[in-house]
């Protein structure tokens, strides 16, 4: 075996049982020399070459047995394919380049998972038009929230563009990621001078790496940029001399950056610069910038992580998951049409349960897109096993009522439901310079689910989890089964032995891993989860914060009643005591011990499986994983002691079932 720099994901190509001498690329209708349909090509070779061990050649395909045909018909859909096959082809048909190399990943992914090349058939087009990775990678190479080594993108505040940039956006095409934010929302230091001379040259050449795969390079962007850059002593969006700093800026960049894609901006968020400074609303600084970079076709992706860290909650009224939708619905169709709002799931931060988001949907005149978080941020750092697509897929089927039909969060952000051709989704991504790029290998399903998803969100989380591990090991079927089952468990087993009841947090502050049941960052007006001896949960109902009242009517009325309230989020709506019978039939109390006991009984389960493995898989990804286990447990272990130690002392309340609480 040939010794590798980097691991190869899903795209490491392997031997398939059925070989073919030779086989011939034709491209048809496309510009053969078009970058993307260069790259298509360049994939299929490799791709070919392997799987099947044959000789592949490029032209007329007459004289040999097989062909690959890439093929234009402009009635395919903007970005889908079309793959059919038979004894003597495979054709892939579509409208644009994108879609061609979207159709040629696809007819790879079916031959990787053991589709006979005569029984290749697959007609898709892309549920989002934006399908987006968000790196929070700093300069200085170190990676906010990461957990896979360092940036591949930035060392000692260089930007690095080689072999390893040209992979990563194989990987991102191969699964239909169309745009890429190479920088940290929290734009700070050098990222600063991203958009000067000091690194036009190097991202121009990062951009076109890019954009040989069809994918579009974005910038994060710092509010405060003509104070930062321009020595002007304020950002007001409104001031004239910050607008035109802005115009001179912008056209330098496109000057300089001409397939940059449009700027993503963090504002008015801890400790971010943004319009409020000036007495100005969210729309006042996106607009400004929308109307800035409209001439170049760019886009202004706003994101609504707006709150106010600092904020005093002792009133019981003021409550931070409300601030997404009192800063930005007062606002909707104020935002101009090459504005995007990027909203997070959940209204207050990637945390393991969650609602959704009541701004998604309840803004119906403003193009929005969601939020996720691959990075596993409170979900386990990447050492503890969390396969997050269940998550996605329960988000994007929420029903939020904001009309008769078409009124799921999939309906709302691809686009569909309001008519928006400006929609999609991005994801916080797990990546770093590891070299198997997301530090356990199996978050790496992760990064591929949320590509994959984003494409086709009517895909299931058990589809893609078995296209993921086929197209990655080489397991008997029995051994596929139990990895399968192993992911689609990990998430409720995390959440099991992490807070209970959509409650969140109690996670360690700052650094967001292992259990600290007091231990919210911004707790110096009390305990988040309002914890005392008699119960535990934030009143966010008509009478407590008045949160559940931002949902439409139909989920209004669910979330602010207990006992309509599903049980895996009563705490996040509602202050109970105890002894509170849940719909389970269970107590609050006794739900709690019983959940973190089976978390970690369910997570010695998962870890044990892992162990079943042993000789069937490379022996660096079996010890890179089983070492994570090993994390994982005692990690699982603590949780559950913490918690069931902290809640029996408050409520004094014994287990019914008498296990020993520590
Ligand atoms: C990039 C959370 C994280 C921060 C992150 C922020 C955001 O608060 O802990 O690290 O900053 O979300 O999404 O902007």
């Amino acid at each position: 075996m040939e010794s590798a720099k980097w691991s190869q994901l899903w795209l490491d190509y392997k031997k398939c049982k059925d070989s073919v001498e030779k086989i011939a690329i034709e491209v048809l209708g496309f510009d053969r020399a078009h970058r993307v349909i260069d790259s298509g090509v360049k994939e299929l070779k490799l791709a070919l070459g392997r799987i099947f061990g044959a000789e592949v050649s490029e032209g007329n395909g007459a004289a040999d047995p097989f062909a690959v045909k890439i093929v234009k018909d402009s009635a395919v859909a903007k970005e889908g394919y079309e793959l059919v096959s038979s004894a003597s082809e495979i054709r892939i048909t579509a409208s644009d380049e994108n879609g061609a190399l979207y159709g040629i990943f696809a007819a790879i992914r079916k031959l990787s998972c053991g589709v006979a090349k005569e029984e290749i058939s697959e007609k898709a087009a892309p549920s989002n038009p934006l399908r987006m990775m968000n790196h929070w990678d700093n300069m200085d190479g170190s990676i906010e929230r990461g957990y896979s080594g360092n940036s591949f993108f930035f060392v000692d505040n260089e930007i690095v563009v080689d072999e390893r940039t040209v992979d990563y956006a194989r990987f991102m095409a191969s699964i239909g990621i169309n745009g890429i934010v190479i920088n940290n929302v929290n734009v700070k230091d050098a990222a600063s001078y991203l958009i000067t001379d000091r690194y036009f040259a190097k991202v121009k050449e990062l951009s076109e790496v890019f954009a040989d795969y069809g994918i579009r390079l974005y910038l994060s962007l710092n509010f405060a940029s003509p104070i930062e850059l321009g020595g002007l002593e304020l950002c007001d969006p409104l001031d004239e001399s910050v607008i035109n700093w802005w115009k001179d800026k912008v056209k330098e960049v496109y000057d300089k950056l001409p397939l940059l894609g449009g700027f993503l901006v963090k504002a008015d968020s801890e400790g971010r610069p943004g319009p409020f400074t000036y007495g100005r609303t969210q729309a006042d600084g996106a607009n400004m910038l929308g109307d800035v970079i409209k001439p170049y076709g760019g886009i202004i992706i706003w994101r609504c992580f707006v709150y106010n860290c600092t904020q005093d909650w002792r009133d019981y009224k003021t409550d931070r998951a409300r601030a997404g939708y009192d800063y930005f619905k007062n606002l909707d169709g104020q935002y101009h049409d090459n504005v995007i709002l990027q909203i997070k799931n959940g209204p207050m931060d990637f945390q393991i349960r969650e609602p959704i988001s009541p701004l998604l949907g309840g803004l119906t005149k403003t193009n929005q897109m969601l939020e996720v978080q691959i990075a596993q941020e409170y979900t386990g750092h990447q050492i503890d096993l969390c396969y997050l697509v269940p998550m996605f897929k329960e988000v994007l089927d929420f029903k939020t009522y904001c009309q008769k039909d078409n009124d799921t969060i999939a309906d709302v952000v691809s686009g569909r439901a309001f008519g928006n051709s400006l929609a999609g989704m991005a994801a916080v991504i797990n990546t770093g310079n590891d070299f198997n790029w997301t530090g356990n290998y199996l978050a790496a399903a992760n990064l591929y689910g949320f590509g994959r998803l984003s494409y086709n969100t009517e895909l299931s989380s058990e589809e893609i989890a078995r296209e993921w591990i086929k197209m990655t090991f080489s397991l008997e079927i029995v051994d596929e089964d139990m990895l399968t089952d192993m992911l689609l468990r990990s998430r409720e087993i995390y959440e099991k032995y992490t807070s209970p009841l959509g409650i969140g947090w109690m996670v360690t502050p700052n650094g967001h891993y292992g259990p600290s049941v007091d231990g919210y960052e911004y707790s110096r007006w009390g305990t988040y989860h309002r914890a005392d001896h008699l119960g535990i949960g934030v009143d966010r109902t008509d009478k407590g914060t008045g949160y559940a009242q931002q949902y439409y009517k139909e989920n209004a009325e669910v979330y602010n009643d207990p006992k309509k309230c599903p049980d895996n989020l009563v705490l996040f709506f509602h202050h109970l005591p105890y002894t509170w019978k849940l719909q389970s039939g269970k107590t609050v109390i006794q739900h709690i011990y019983d959940t973190h006991f089976e978390g970690y009984a369910e997570a010695k389960e998962i870890a044990a499986n892992w162990e079943k493995l042993e000789g069937k898989i490379p022996s660096d990804m079996y010890n890179n994983v089983h070492h994570r286990f090993e994390m994982q447990l005692a990690n699982a272990r603590e949780w559950c002691d913490q918690v069931n130690s902290y809640f029996y002392r408050k409520s004094g309340i014994e287990d019914e079932l008498h296990r020993e609480i520590y």
